[in-house]
């Protein structure tokens, strides 16, 4: 079993040698356009110039409350687990502009729970606390209420079970209907199952300390995640999404 974890890192290095070296020939050459809307982004902009800044990102991290049952996460290039907070830094001034804002969805009438609980500041576990949505693919949307320079979103899909969320993808635009001028922050459909194309991010395991995205300074009214079912269920929740940056 020992032999089999090492292997298991070593893949893991490779992989992230290997987007590193995809991500600096797209800064030479500008080929790969097609390929994924995210790395024009990531491309155009230096990477850690961009996302590093004066203010080390911080929000509250809710209790650990695991319930039930573990179930297997069947997904191939899984992101192990965090096990304290993600970190990223972000330029000063640097706020939340997610608090209360209106959320709208693919699903109009969730199976549990309303839309508002996504931006209501609560991330605890547990019952009361999470949205959940139909089963296949589903879309929630923040309206930030004003084109906005935002710099990460920081979410929280369910964590009172390990689990991995199939076909998370996270965009930003300022056309609300996400046809025109559509930035991909992230997208995990390994295997092309969406519209999206084959995303190059990683399944993560849902956990406390939430999925926490560098959104790089990217221009938007509007942030929309999709997701598809999970490693436990066919369903959709959100217990919350946080969207940091700076209005106008
Ligand atoms: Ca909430």
């Amino acid at each position: 079993m020992k032999i089999d974890k090492y292997t298991k890192w070593a893949g893991a290095s490779a992989a992230a040698i290997l987007t590193a070296a995809l991500f600096t020939g797209c800064n030479g050459g500008g080929g790969d356009d097609a390929a994924a809307g995210s790395d024009a982004g990531a491309a155009k902009e230096d990477a850690p110039a961009a996302s590093g800044g004066g203010m080390v990102l911080t929000t509250e991290i809710p209790p650990q409350k695991i319930e039930g049952t573990p179930k297997a996460i069947k997904v191939p290039n899984l992101e192990p687990a965090p096990k304290a907070a993600p970190k990223i830094n972000v330029p000063e001034g640097t706020v939340l502009l997610s608090k209360g804002k209106t959320v709208t969805s693919s699903d109009d009438f969730p199976i549990i729970g309303e839309l508002e609980l996504i931006t209501d500041g609560d991330k605890d576990a547990g019952e009361g606390y999470f949205v959940e949505l139909m089963d296949g693919l589903q879309w929630v949307q923040i309206d930030l209420e004003a084109s906005s320079t935002i710099n990460a979103v920081w979410i929280w899909h369910f964590h009172s079970q390990a689990r991995a969320y199939h076909d998370v993808v996270v965009q930003i635009s300022d056309d609300a209907e996400f046809k025109e001028g559509v930035t991909t922050l992230f997208n995990n459909d390994y295997d092309e199952s969406t519209e999206f194309g084959k995303g190059k991010d990683q399944p993560y395991v849902e956990t406390r300390f939430g999925k926490l995205l560098d959104a790089k300074g990217t221009k938007g009214r509007y942030v929309r995640l999709y997701s598809a079912g999970n490693t436990s269920n066919s369903a959709n929740h959100y217990i919350e999404v946080e969207v940091f940056g700076k209005a106008g």
